[in-house]
């Protein structure tokens, strides 16, 4: 039963203000804290100013909760999105009610005696369950462009940039267990270092929003080249946030405007040379057309197109617009419609990447929740700074646990 919600404001990776809840029940007190993107989806839902949104807890959300069931994550979701009413979260604030949307099910799951991704399975696959619990590959972005080698968001700038247009750089090794992929990308990370200070001097180890290099190039196959020294056999995965480098419907990429066509080549043309297992939004959010002829040649993700949201994962299906799936449970706002987003991507068979934002608290939520709808892949960041190494090393537990 919710006694009683607590909110109050902590700064983010990037010093940005955020949420965190504390929700005490008979249990005790369950917390949950909110990321936000700096690369955001035109069509995610709305999170509103910090005061805002807290006030919104205190007044309005707080006093409706009070004495719910928190096994009731579906009714208590739906009642907030009844309270909120604007279909994009924007009244209450996305922020606002994923914030208790969480700690909700973090309370249900000590309420029903399990782990939380064993709470999170059971409530995703009900009845039939095929699907078995499984660690993810972890995705580890190690080189920073785009809009994450601008970190002048927060209130010091550390001076990292770079012209990559590629917004993600990812090593995603593939070794037995979790626990190796981890040390895999450890090894990698710390060796990328060594050749990008040999290379650049102190001005190329600078890091970006999400802990990866941001070497000061400006080309994506001098990253991929850069990569490559650094891996043996893993995989690389690209987000490109094409969206970013879209205006006036050309593509800025690489030192020219591209056409759709040529964007396409360019891409081909890296996959011939380069070991990339997926690419992220390789076309604007709204360029259809883009996203329709790459998803028949390769693996293809949809971030800033789907954006967590039944809806627009819907019609990406239809479109045959991609194959693979980000998931950000703050793009949506609520647990119960992320996972109902994962379950439909799912039955397209396509592939679910759980994904961080570029601006992480401590909260590991994500962890349970990859391992609990039996993601494929998670991506949160470099395996170097506290908020990204919170995910890590609660999948480090949950593997132990399972094993
Ligand atoms: C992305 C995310 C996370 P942001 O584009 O996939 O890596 O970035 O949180 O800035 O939107
Ligand atoms: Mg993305």
């Amino acid at each position: 039963m919710i006694r009683k919600i607590q909110v109050r404001e902590i700064l983010d990776s990037q010093r940005q203000p955020t949420l965190e809840v504390g929700l005490e029940t008979d249990d005790g007190l369950f917390q949950a804290s909110v990321p936000s993107g700096a690369s955001k989806g035109k069509y995610e839902a709305k999170a509103l100013g910090v005061g805002k949104a807290i006030k919104n807890i205190n007044e309005i959300i707080g006093p409706k909760l009070k004495n719910r069931d928190v096994i009731e994550q579906k009714e208590i979701d739906q009642l907030m999105n009844d309270l909120d009413g604007t279909g994009d979260k924007s009244k209450l604030g996305a922020n606002a009610i994923l914030a208790v949307s969480m700690a909700v099910a973090r309370a249900g799951a000590v309420a029903k005696n399990l782990p939380l991704y064993q709470y999170i399975f059971y409530s995703t696959f009900s009845t039939a369950v095929e699907k078995v619990l499984q660690m993810p590959r972890p995705c580890f972005n190690i080189i920073n462009g785009g809009a994450h080698a601008h970190p002048v968001r927060g209130l010091v700038s550390n001076g990292a940039s770079n012209d990559l247009a590629i917004q993600e750089f990812m090593v995603i090794p593939q070794m037995e267990s979790f626990e190796e992929n981890l040390r895999v990308g450890e090894k990698v990370y710390h060796y990328l270092k060594e050749i990008l200070e040999k290379t650049f001097g102190k001005s190329g180890i600078k890091l970006g929003d999400e802990a990866g290099f941001v070497p000061p190039i400006s080309r994506t196959k001098e990253a991929l080249d850069l990569l490559m020294k650094a891996i043996s056999s893993a995989d690389i995965g690209l987000d490109c946030a094409a969206s970013q480098f879209f205006k006036d419907g050309k593509y800025n990429l690489d030192g020219k405007e591209q056409g759709r066509e040529e964007l396409l080549n360019f891409y081909q043309d890296l996959t011939k040379n380069y070991p990339i297992l997926f690419i992220e939004d390789p076309f604007a959010q709204d360029d259809w057309e883009g996203w329709k002829k790459i998803s028949s040649k390769l693996l293809v993700v949809g971030d800033d197109l789907t954006v967590t949201n039944p809806k627009r994962i819907k019609m990406a299906q239809e479109k045959k617009a991609c194959n693979g799936l980000i998931i950000k449970p703050n793009q949506i706002g609520t647990i119960t419609e992320t996972l109902e987003a994962i379950k439909l991507a799912q039955s397209f068979n396509w592939k679910i990447v759980v994904s961080h934002r570029s601006g992480e608290t401590n909260d590991d939520f994500i962890a349970d929740l990859a391992v609990g709808v039996g993601a494929d892949f998670i991506k949160a960041g470099a395996p170097a700074t506290p908020e990204r190494m919170a995910k890590y090393n609660r999948l480090l537990q949950i593997e132990k646990e399972l094993s």
